[in-house]
């Protein structure tokens, strides 16, 4: 699984990925091999399983503090998008190469209005945010268009002569872009397209298709960013009210919080609604005001930076994941070498244990006899 940043340029994408995905407890065990620049490791946030269980853990492929599990998922940072992409424009390619992989986007909106449809800096409040929402999602639904209309003559009469489902056809035509025939097809029942008759699809019943197809395949969170200025707070109530899932986020604000925590100047897990100054004689005045400015503008207003929940609600409520806790030794919850409660891993629900071995290891899936609920096996 894999969750794509994007939005026009300047909304604070790179700021929100830097904040995400830095940490200053690495994990021992590296999850993922190759790493691309503009990919990197963010980290899910839950309540271990090791309070319910009452086990000291000491985890592998995960992190422990205080009994927070802190999980590694990948996160891309996607090149900004600008008003006719879909055609090329800008980064338009690069944009969509980049989001092929994406399971789930996150999609980085400048709440307070300073920078323009194309991203330029503008006056504080000028822009009016709730105009990018749609403009993203109409170069996505365009360019799909684009691509699935491409001998669409050819393809609608193929697919009434029997030859090829329509459906079928489709999936082809957007593997590349990790959309499924089973996606295809749910979008299709969703509007009420009569699979046989694809010849009699209108343009509009085209670019629905399209639309539904982009919601289902590549559901999307709305990060309302940079809500630590004035402009931004009616903006996010208006987002709200339109019914959009909108999570105000404060992306400088947690980096600036993360980078503390790194040189161990305050106490702060990411997610948490507030932290603890350490060393008040090593701060700078500087430093101060900064960190009293998060506080005031950001923790005290919102209860958190939102970084951390966008990445959560991403996960949990978009992709409908899970966390499983994989032992060898479902007696001592450990793995071979003692370790208690090694590894967490995300998977989605409705996940078989046989999915959870080959997610191991290929070997491990093969060889797959059966499993045990160690929680059930303990009680
Ligand atoms: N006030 C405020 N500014 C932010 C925030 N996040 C990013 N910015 C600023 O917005 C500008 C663009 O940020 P950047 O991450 O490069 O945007 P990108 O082009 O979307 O990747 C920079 O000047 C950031 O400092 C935030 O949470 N609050
Ligand atoms: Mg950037």
């Amino acid at each position: 699984m894999i969750v794509g940043i994007i939005g026009k340029p300047n909304t604070g994408k790179s700021t929100f990925f830097n904040a995400a995905t830095l940490s200053h407890a690495q994990v021992a065990s590296y999850p993922f091999t190759t790493i691309k620049p503009n990919v990197g490791i963010a980290y899910l946030r839950v309540s271990c399983v090791c309070k319910e269980l009452d086990v000291k853990d000491s985890p592998v492929n995960s992190i422990c503090i205080n009994g927070i599990r802190l999980i590694p998922v990948k996160l891309i940072d996607v090149a900004g998008l600008v008003p006719d992409a879909w055609k090329g424009r800008g980064l338009g390619n690069k944009f969509l190469d980049d989001i092929r992989r994406a399971d789930a986007l996150i999609h980085v909106i400048d709440a307070s209005g300073s920078t323009d449809e194309e991203g330029r800096p503008c006056t504080l409040g000028a822009h009016d945010p709730l105009c990018d929402v749609d403009f993203v999602e109409r170069e996505f639904d365009l360019w799909l268009l684009q691509i699935v209309k491409r001998d669409w003559p050819r393809m609608s009469r193929t697919a009434e002569s029997g030859v090829q489902k329509i459906s079928s056809m489709l999936a082809e035509r957007l593997s590349g872009l990790s959309i499924t025939e089973e996606q295809i097809v749910e979008s299709m029942n969703s509007i009420k397209l009569n699979f046989e008759k694809p010849t009699n699809w209108s343009e509009e019943d085209v670019f629905d298709l399209c639309r539904v197809i982009r919601q289902i395949s590549k559901p999307m969170v709305i990060a309302m960013n940079k809500s630590d200025l004035l402009t931004s707070l009616k903006n996010i109530e208006r987002l709200r009210a339109k019914g959009c899932l909108v999570i105000p986020c404060a992306a400088e604000a947690e980096l600036l919080l993360r980078r503390a925590a790194e040189k161990e100047l305050i106490e702060y897990i990411p997610g948490d609604s507030s932290f603890h100054m350490l060393h008040l004689d090593r701060l700078t005045p500087e430093q101060k005001k900064a960190f009293n400015l998060v506080n005031d503008r950001v923790l005290k207003v919102w209860s958190s930076t939102g970084v951390q929940q966008v990445i959560n609600t991403v996960y949990f409520d978009l992709m409908k994941s899970i966390v499983v806790y994989p032992v060898e030794d479902e007696k001592r919850l450990s793995d071979k070498t003692g370790h208690v409660l090694p590894d967490a891993y995300v998977m989605k629900v409705g996940s078989k244990a046989k999915d959870l071995a080959y997610k191991i290891h290929t070997d491990l899936g093969k060889g797959f006899l059966y499993a045990v609920d160690a929680k059930k096996e303990c009680a």
